[in-house]
């Protein structure tokens, strides 16, 4: 239902008529994220201070308008998809560094400003704030806060839950909280800046953060090696833990992945069933040694090629190999990804024995699936690839679905371990966390009666993921 004039004019007069867009264009494009998913919101409201978002969220309050809040719109599993309607609401006006404060160890930001740009801002001090998902150059610290996003660096340095140290929240009625403190220890009460990190924009709108920062490594280095099998890699990432070696990152990649990076930009990749990068930071020293080690390590599990690189531009080689996963897969055999079952968090020395049961499956169900990730915190990314025109393919996609996440829960996996749940993963998160959904739905009662923010998401999103995607709308065969 569209949002009635005199709504759209208390809309107006918050934040000026130019920040508000109720035209078909802006509504059709912020009807979608990075995902599957898509639904058209009735205006898009672009807030300049938390002044402005409590009155928002008061006048929505007010008049039950659905309000669903969005950063740079590049979450995968349609956290920011207004699937009721109503408005989103667009943080990205609000992008100021507040402050950089070295000797307390924290920055402080507003949501809209964006990863790399944060970075830029810490460089100078020798600082950063590590968390990197894959996004990073776009994506925003709201964003990331309210998903708990994270990335190849978080094997080392934590994810975003693990370096927010306060928020200024606006909750549904538009009453504007603070939590957490400014030191770096806090054993006051119930630690609600927790709380708000990963809740998906469910419970409440972040208008400002505190964040830990980092001193930049003095040096890294990197090392690729190839294996003439997964269980060879994961033998591999194994016994780097068992040496009580510390990496910044620690990634994998299946044959489909390597093949797929190869064909689309011709990388020189080693043709191999399983690929591992690996970088040490640090001291220049113990960057050298451990990197000998780790490369040590990995002959003795049975690798074969191993390229070590500690020169800048080989290091960013390596990497952008990795970067050119997601994008390679997307063209892959002639099929194209979807985000099902692609973000699975387990144990790390289970890596091996799930990623092959994602072979089993692609074959049975006539499917093609690539495997890659942060295998050294055990987070995989599995890519299932369909014809997205074909309603087999959807059906075998579902089936193939439950069964990976079979396998991940045997495994004592999760089914996000760092994308998020939104509509896409709503379904298992609710079979995988059984009675904590119960907790976490008084949870949202409590902060949210009356369901207006980021409604029909988690607990409440459809149980068929077919239902709430683009491609299938009359256009499937
Ligand atoms: C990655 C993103 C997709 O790791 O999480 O490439
Ligand atoms: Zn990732």
């Amino acid at each position: 239902m569209p949002l009635n004039e005199a709504v759209l004019a208390g809309l107006e007069n918050i934040v000026g008529k130019g920040n508000v867009a109720a035209d078909a264009a802006a509504r059709y494009v912020y009807g979608s994220d990075a995902s599957i998913h898509h639904h058209t919101p009735d205006a898009v409201v672009r807030p300049g201070c938390t002044d402005e978002v409590s009155r928002i969220v008061g006048l929505c309050d007010k008049e039950l308008v659905p309000l669903t809040t969005r950063g740079a719109g590049t979450g995968l599993s349609g956290q920011a998809v207004p699937v009721k309607g109503g408005i989103v609401l667009e943080m990205m006006r609000m992008n100021r560094v507040l402050s950089v404060r070295v000797e307390d160890l924290y920055c402080e930001v507003e949501p809209g400003v964006v990863f790399a740009g944060l970075n830029r801002a810490l460089e100078p001090h020798g600082y950063w704030w590590p968390p990197a998902p894959g996004s990073g150059d776009v994506c925003t610290i709201g964003g990331m806060i309210a998903n708990s996003a994270s990335g190849i660096r978080t094997v080392k340095y934590g994810a975003t839950r693990d370096l927010v140290l306060g928020l200024e929240v606006v909750l549904a009625d538009g009453t504007v909280i603070e939590t957490g403190n400014r030191g770096l220890k806090n054993a006051s009460g119930y630690q609600l800046e927790k709380l708000f990190v990963g809740s998906e924009g469910t419970l409440g709108i972040i208008t400002k953060a505190r964040l830990r920062i980092v001193p930049r490594p003095k040096s890294s280095g990197s090392l690729i090696a190839s294996f003439p099998s997964l269980e060879a890699a994961g033998g591999a990432i194994s016994q780097v833990y068992r040496n009580r070696l510390v990496p910044s990152a620690l990634e994998i990649m299946d044959r489909n992945c390597i093949q797929a990076v190869k064909r689309k930009f011709g990388t020189p990749l080693p043709d191999a069933e399983a690929l591992i990068i690996i970088e040490m930071d640090g001291d220049r020293r113990v960057v050298e040694e451990d990197l000998k080690a780790a490369g040590e390590i990995c002959r003795a599990a049975g690798a074969g090629d191993i390229d070590y690189a500690t020169d800048p531009a080989k290091v960013a080689m390596i990497w952008e190999s990795r970067k050119q996963v997601l994008p390679s897969m997307a063209s892959f055999g002639g099929k194209g990804p979807i985000s099902v079952a692609d973000d699975l968090g387990m144990p790390v020395s289970k890596v091996p024995e799930v990623v092959r049961t994602f072979g089993e499956i692609a074959r049975r169900n006539g499917l093609i699936i690539g495997a890659y990730g942060h295998a050294g915190e055990g987070n995989i990314h599995g890519k299932v690839l369909i014809d997205v025109k074909s309603a087999r393919d959807w059906e075998a996609a579902r089936r193939a679905t439950d069964e990976i996440y079979e396998a991940v829960l045997k495994a004592g996996g999760t089914v996000s371990a760092e994308h998020g749940i939104g509509i896409t993963r709503a379904r298992l998160f609710r079979l995988e966390r059984g009675a904590s959904i119960e907790v976490m739905r008084r949870i949202k009662k409590a902060l949210d009666p009356k369901g207006i923010l980021n409604p029909g998401k988690m607990f409440d999103a459809p149980d068929d993921m077919l239902s709430e995607n683009r491609y299938i709308l009359g256009e499937c065969d």
